[in-house]
């Protein structure tokens, strides 16, 4: 297929029907391979005319001052790019900037939850606790801001509210909420996956007369619900979390409940000093063995099968899984996730365990989800389920007959009222797509990305889509992202995009695009991976079906970390095997590695995990 075909619209159309145009417009047309490239030297011209149009222009313009954004500038700036980082909050931290609510914690172990690419920051950084609550969190990415100086390229209380591609300059023009207009060859969306609050459109939502709250979306001063009584909608991670804590405060707790959820006890503590001084001097050796994990974090792994186990060790071994708690207990044994009859003997055993802690046996029974264990994203909890024993706190199965209305004084379910003084909506997010929504991203002949991705999210490693060239994503649909430990993911990304960009500047190409054939058939990989793994068969954000009029597809990659890092490696090596570089005169040449070098890890094909049965069953492209 010769490149052109892989791009839409006028200007490839115009190229096919008159080839001396583009002999014309590019004053260095080479052709070699069978591909016609364009020299960066026009673009750069175009972008130059442009920031006369526009007052200003960058190299690159990062969305989003997270952790990806954060760690974007940080790299973009040490290749001598010139940058700019808009981000619609005050401060850095992205998704633990907004999600103040109480109990916000972060339920991956804070000593794998953070930055690896810095030994010194590593040193330097005490955690208090062994799972980091939000205000510590922040904490730290507050300090790798001031750290490594990423302030001054950062610009705060500012969204991004278009971004669109200008062919001729082959980079992309940025429009913000405040009237700023600025050029970039290539435009970052750092976005998060988890950052699109979901507000359910209640009827009556303006009845309501006290306050409602979401959980992504908490007030910077905190809410005191001492006295009141309080409604919260949802079950999720952040429902769960903020649950036990709201009844601390509340006079009456209400919790609407439709889909019960897993969760598993964090059992957390406090970090010594001599725990922190032994793991900060093995610390290298742990980062790596998490980069070779299919979660990109290390944990306990069984690799036995649950169903090959007698009852009795299968007993002990959950029990032994259960009192070390949290997302760790999932690695009990290494089918859980694949077949059904082993997922059944865990489920089996954690309602058992719900039955144990709560009293009220139809409030027990309420609490124990029917469906796959695990299949949702699995909650990890402080005192959740004991919070139902508590008097004041109630729960309402909202399963078969849903919120009905707000009224003025609360909720009705059912033809009864629950009269209410705050509602806490912990209804999440419109995962992994919705913050791309909410950018109006105009590719090659005005085709949007949210109309190319109307049925589902399309891009080729989670990192670019065909149609929208320099173009890049952090963590985007079709990575392992949300099922890696984020801020490994964001790593990876990071350091391969960075090597991309020095790369296209070492070989004066002008932009890089997916062919649309491997991004098609990238996704069809994410697809079929996904059916090895019991977490496609029920409803959840992963799926995109928590929220009504969303496509159903899987979006993350399940395949496994180390999998998903090896083939991005090898498409590196292969010169951006499956992308097109305009203008580049040696095509495909294979790029210095500057960072991309550490995720060069072995894979741990022993562990029985999505990436070991994904591999074994479902080839990777
Ligand atoms: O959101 P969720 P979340 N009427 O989508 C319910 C990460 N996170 O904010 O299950 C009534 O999980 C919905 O019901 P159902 C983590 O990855 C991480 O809690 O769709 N109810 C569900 O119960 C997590 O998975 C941490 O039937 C409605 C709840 O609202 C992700 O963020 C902490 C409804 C939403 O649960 C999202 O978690 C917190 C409606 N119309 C979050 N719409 C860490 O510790 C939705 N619901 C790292």
């Amino acid at each position: 297929m010769h490149w052109l075909d892989t791009i839409g619209g006028d200007i490839a159309m115009d190229f096919r029907a008159n080839p001396a145009t583009l002999a014309n417009a590019i004053p260095r047309a080479i052709e070699e391979n069978g591909s016609t490239m364009i020299a960066d030297t026009t673009a750069i011209t175009a972008r130059r005319e442009r920031a006369a149009e526009v007052g200003t222009v960058f190299d690159a313009v990062v969305v989003g001052a997270g952790f990806a954004g954060m760690y974007m500038l940080h790299r973009l700036r040490g290749l001598g790019f010139s940058a700019r980082v808009f981000e619609a909050g005050s401060g850095v931290g992205g998704t633990w900037y907004w999600n103040r609510y109480p109990g916000a914690r972060c339920d991956v172990e804070s000593m794998q939850y953070s930055f690896s690419f810095s030994e010194k920051l590593d040193q330097e950084w005490n955690w208090s606790e062994k799972y980091a609550p939000q205000p510590e969190i922040l904490s730290y990415a507050n300090h790798v801001a001031d750290r490594f100086d990423l302030r001054r390229h950062i610009v705060f209380d500012t969204r991004v509210i278009a971004a669109t591609f200008d062919e001729a300059a082959k980079g992309w023009l940025i429009q913000t909420d405040r009237g700023d207009k600025v050029a970039a060859k290539f435009c970052i969306m750092a976005v998060g996956c988890l950052s699109a609050p979901n507000r359910p459109n209640f009827r009556g939502l303006d009845d309501f007369r006290g306050p409602i709250y979401h959980t992504g979306e908490w007030p910077h001063q905190g809410v005191d619900f001492t006295g009141l009584r309080v409604g919260v909608v949802g079950t999720g991670s952040s429902a769960i979390q903020s649950i036990p804590i709201i009844a601390q405060q509340a006079s009456a707790l209400t919790v609407f409940q439709r889909t019960a959820t897993w969760s598993v006890p964090a059992w957390n503590e406090k970090l010594t000093p001599e725990y922190l001084q032994a793991a900060k001097a093995d610390y290298p050796a742990l980062r790596a063995k998490a980069r070779a994990r299919p979660t990109g974090f290390y944990f306990p792994f069984n690799t036995k099968p649950a169903l090959e186990a007698n009852p009795d060790d299968r007993e002990q071994q959950y029990e032994e899984a259960w009192a070390r708690g949290g997302l760790p207990f999932l690695g009990a044994y290494g089918d859980l996730l694949f077949e059904k009859a082993a997922n059944d003997t865990i489920a089996d055993f954690a309602r058992r365990k719900i039955r144990g802690i709560v009293k009220d046996p139809v409030t027990a029974d309420l609490l124990c989800p029917d469906n796959v264990f695990g299949c949702k994203r699995l909650c990890v909890d402080t005192g959740y389920f004991e919070t139902y024993n508590l008097p004041h706190v109630k729960l309402v199965d909202i399963s078969r007959t849903p919120i009905e209305r707000f009224t003025a004084d609360g909720i009705e379910v059912d033809g009864v009222e629950y009269r209410l003084d705050a509602v806490v909506c912990a209804t999440g997010f419109a995962a992994m797509t919705g913050s791309f929504d909410k950018i109006t991203i105009t590719g090659r002949a005005g085709l949007t990305l949210s109309e190319k991705w109307r049925a589902g999210p399309r891009a080729y490693l989670g990192i670019a889509s065909a149609g929208f060239p320099n173009l890049f994503m952090i963590t985007g649909p079709g990575s392992p992202s949300v099922l890696a430990s984020m801020i490994q993911a964001i790593e990876q990304h990071v350091d391969w995009l960075a090597d991309c960009m020095g790369h296209m500047r070492d070989i004066g190409a002008a932009s890089i695009e997916p062919l649309a054939e491997d991004e098609d058939a990238w996704v069809e990989h994410v697809n079929e991976v996904s059916k090895v793994s019991l977490r496609s068969t029920c409803s959840s954000w992963y799926v995109g079906s928590n929220m009504p009029g969303r496509p159903r597809v899987f979006m993350p990659y399940i395949g496994g970390f180390p999998i998903y890092v090896q083939k991005c490696n090898e498409v590196m090596t292969g010169g951006f095997s499956g992308f097109v570089l305009e203008g580049a005169p040696v095509g495909n040449a294979a790029p210095e590695v500057r960072y991309t070098e550490r995720w060069r890890v072995p894979l741990d094909i022993d562990v029985i995990s999505p990436a070991a049965v994904a591999a074994r069953r479902v080839p990777v492209v």
